[in-house]
């Protein structure tokens, strides 16, 4: 699709009450105006709650204690560290539960207990805990399993699990079977009548005996429930609420990891999830760990303000690739055991896994947009897309998916074949308005697995039911959307004026952040400004779009990246209305604002 001039463009509504509220915030936080009613249609509507926005401190955290399971949880893993009884870290191959993995890791060392990480390969065992992994982790035949084998081979180690399990029923007997207390901390769906029967649940979303909710955020990712068992952990472990120092210091150096866990399992980044990315992010740079270290240098990030950006699109990949591509053990011992000369060539390993992830993504995904055009799958009758191959890197799927779903505007299946078992295995994404779980329950039929929620999901399925699956699936979506919402939407933040775009105001603008889901990074829009001079263009081969517009007396310059096609639709005189972030630009030490556009139409 070509870039610029393509979306349908969504301004929610705006009241006069929202107006008197941004009035009031205004004054009271001292904040530009245009910040004021960015801060409203984010539902901050009060001055005290806009306070606590614009300041994260950590002592707006919740107590850990209020986690259901979470004291019982803490008791055991004291108990084991004062004991040297092994204690095996079950986590998960992406970002969340390397870093979830990572925090119970270090906290539990400190504590001078004997741990070990155990993390299960994506494409050979899958998601979660799984009934033969935790029977060889009982009997430590597992890799890594000699640092904390005992001479006494009868003791068994305790198993707790990160960003898994709450609906492992199945390995929960076998740990109870092997006489292991299996712990699950987990903050993914469950079913309230089928939970494992393990030796204690910590999740916030559990409910307490009377069947009422006890903690007050239910947000919380797998290194986020994972931070706070940390922190109980050591409550229980130093036997005061009034933490000493050592571990003080060591939840806080603890909150980066969270942050990049919380940020890339993409969590509402509101409440207590704002204040730890927040924490997080401003204390990244000065990690002690030097695997973290050297995580953030081998992503050339040392100079730089690192942002919720830089985790999503610089860190995040780089620790997913090992396990898309390879194993994640790779990146759970970059943030656990590696020492200084490890660290600095793990992150560089990670950074080949992740160059051959993006090509392998790009080779796949020009396939699939050739396949969905050759079949004429991108036609309006068929306004969902599900397209598999035998030779496509099951690591990757999820991601093709997600790029199908933006260049076509619609959902989008992607599958890798398994010539050998007859079996696809895939990742859906989706679109606003379309459930894509509920679309997959109507084709339950020809699904032999399937789980997820609205907007992802995985499922399994006979390669001989693809097309109808595919024909199925297309029928369920076609009910829920029309031909007319095949055309991406842009969702504006607020309307604005020339002179809202300096660099105090965007300077204002960026106490906002870190931005993410709940709390986007805004979209600016400027209606009627002129073009005064003619467009150029800049980069290799001319590929971006630079413009110099007028607005309210104002004078501004516009970046349109790979938009650089689209200079010859536009002109000196013309008027446009540009949708855009506001950007400060650093360039021989002067400061200006910039505007980076994301689309632009004539008026
Ligand atoms: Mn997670």
């Amino acid at each position: 699709m070509e870039a610029g001039m393509q979306y349908r463009w969504k301004t929610p509504g705006w009241t006069p009450d929202k107006q008197a509220q941004a009035d009031t915030l205004a004054q009271s936080l001292a904040v530009p105006n245009l910040v004021a009613r960015l801060m409203v249609r984010s539902g901050i509507c009060d001055p005290v709650t806009g306070r606590k926005f614009l300041e994260p401190k950590l002592t707006d955290l919740h107590d850990p204690a209020l986690i259901p399971g979470i004291l019982k949880a803490s008791l055991r893993l004291a108990r084991a560290a004062q004991d040297k009884q092994p204690i095996v870290i079950y986590g998960d191959y992406d970002v969340d539960g390397v870093t979830a993995s990572a925090i119970l890791f270090h906290m539990f060392k400190l504590a001078g207990a004997k741990v070990a990480t155990y993390v299960p390969h994506r494409i050979d065992e899958g998601y979660g805990l799984n009934a033969e992994a935790i029977a060889a982790i009982a009997d430590y035949q597992f890799e890594g399993a000699d640092s904390v084998r005992p001479a006494d081979g009868n003791i068994r180690p305790v198993i707790v699990s990160v960003d898994c399990g709450i609906t492992a029923t199945e390995p929960a007997l076998v740990a109870r079977a092997r006489g292991v207390d299996l712990i699950i901390t987990d903050h993914h769906e469950f079913n309230p009548h089928a939970l494992p029967d393990a030796y204690a649940l910590v999740h916030p979303r559990l409910l307490d005996d009377s069947g009422k909710a006890t903690y007050p955020f239910e947000h919380l990712c797998g290194a986020g429930v994972a931070f706070k068992l940390a922190w109980q952990f050591a409550k229980v472990v130093t036997g005061t609420d009034k933490l000493p120092v050592t571990y003080r210091e060591m939840l806080v150096h603890l909150l980066p990891f969270a942050s990049l866990g919380t940020i890339s399992d993409i969590v509402p980044l509101v409440g207590e999830n704002r204040v730890i990315a927040h924490a997080g992010l401003s204390r990244i740079k000065h990690t002690p760990f030097d695997g973290l270290n050297a995580l953030i240098d081998a992503s050339s990030l040392r100079d730089d303000k690192v942002s919720a950006y830089d985790v999503g699109f610089k860190l995040g990949p780089r620790l997913n690739a090992s396990g898309r591509m390879g194993h994640a053990k790779e990146a759970v011992k970059l943030f656990t055991t590696a020492d200084k000369p490890e660290s600095a060539r793990l992150a560089e390993m990670l950074g080949i896994e992740n160059n051959k992830r993006r090509s392998t993504e790009k080779s796949i995904f020009e396939h699939a947009r050739e396949m969905v055009s050759t079949q004429g799958w991108d036609r309006p009758q068929s306004r969902c897309i599900v397209v598999g191959h035998g030779e496509w890197h099951q690591g990757v799927v999820g991601i093709v998916a997600s790029r199908l779903v933006e260049a076509f505007a619609r959902p989008a299946v992607v599958l890798a074949f398994d010539d050998e078992t007859g079996m696809a295995h895939g990742s859906a994404r989706s679109v606003d308005g379309v459930s894509i779980h509920e679309a997959l329950t109507q084709c339950a039929p020809y699904l032999t697995r399937f789980g997820g929620h609205a907007m992802a999901a995985g499922m399994h399925l006979k390669v001989s039911d693809v097309d109808a699956f595919r024909n199925a699936l297309i029928e369920a979506v076609n009910r829920k959307l029309s031909p007319n919402d095949l055309v991406p939407v842009l969702m504006l933040s607020e309307e604005c004026d020339g002179n809202d775009i300096n660099v105090q105001t965007l300077r204002q603008i960026d106490r906002l952040a870190p931005f993410g889901r709940d709390n986007p990074s805004p979209v600016l829009c400027l209606r009627g400004a002129v073009i005064t001079a003619e467009p150029k263009l800049m980069g290799t081969a001319g590929a971006h779009l630079a413009l110099t517009i007028k607005h309210s007396g104002r004078t501004l310059r516009a970046v349109g990246f790979r938009m650089g096609e689209i200079a010859g639709k536009l002109a000196r005189g013309q008027t446009v209305d540009i949708a855009f972030e506001g950007t400060i630009n650093a360039w021989n030490g002067v400061e200006s604002a910039e505007a980076h556009i994301k689309d632009i139409r004539l008026a």
